[in-house]
């Protein structure tokens, strides 16, 4: 392997070190459910607008793996519309009136096809970018994912997107048990908690990345661009 085929990121807990040929990213859940206003994160009586700032982040590190020709995946929590995939304790779960399921402004809360569980469309994904449709808060629960990094050599993963300490925990500790070195891109994620924020990073990247690495987009897109074949 070259050195030009290596990235070293400047990250906690140390630098985070991939080969560009097994690196992806993946971004979860930056859809309408749950950044704007009349969707499942508002139905939990959640501020959707704390999790904003992490838009322009999460397009400038797409543009940049866009333009590496790296794999990118993008995760949508949703359900069947018959709910046969919501368990009883995840669908009886929240204050109400509006349940997953439930018609809102934006369709059918968190249903697969409603307009309220696609990406923002300033994330859209384009042709060639895997989109897993997930049940649970872990991308690999019940998908394809893992067959989809096998099939493209994935051996290291950049994560965004929301809620940091739910779905993006979630799936990093399901990667991490999976044998993925997990690199969490800390502007790119948001927690409708900032407090939680930013205990899960301290959480993943203690005990010497007992989860993974954590580092801003600039430091990210910076490594990439420097390991350009
Ligand atoms: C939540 C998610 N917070 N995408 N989902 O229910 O983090």
């Amino acid at each position: 392997m070259t050195a030009a085929a290596t990235l070293t990121i400047p990250a906690e807990p140390y630098d985070y070190v991939a080969a560009r040929a097994g690196l992806a990213l993946i971004i979860i859940d930056m859809q309408r459910d749950f950044l704007e206003p009349g969707g499942f994160g508002a139905a939990l009586g959640n501020d959707v607008s704390l999790l904003r700032a992490s838009i322009a982040p999460t397009i400038r590190l797409l543009a940049g793996f866009r333009a590496a020709g790296l794999p990118v995946v993008h995760t949508r929590e949703c359900h069947l519309p018959d709910l046969s995939d919501c368990p009883p304790a995840k669908h009886g779960r929240g204050p109400g009136p509006l349940r997953i399921g439930d018609t809102g402004p934006m369709g059918r809360i968190l249903i697969r096809g409603e307009p309220g569980a696609a990406i923002i469309p300033e994330l859209a994904p384009v042709d060639g970018e895997v989109v897993i449709d997930k049940p649970g808060k872990g991308a690999f629960h019940a998908t394809p994912l893992m067959a989809e990094l096998q099939a493209r050599g994935v051996t290291h993963l950049v994560f965004a997107g929301v809620t940091t300490e739910v779905c993006v925990q979630t799936t990093m500790r399901e990667a991490n048990d999976r044998g993925f070195d997990c690199l969490l891109a800390t502007d790119a994620t948001d927690s409708y908690f900032p407090a939680f924020k930013a205990a899960t990073i301290a959480m993943i990247t203690a005990q010497a990345g007992i989860v993974g690495w954590a580092a801003p987009v600039d430091a990210i897109l910076t490594a990439l661009e420097a390991s350009r074949p």
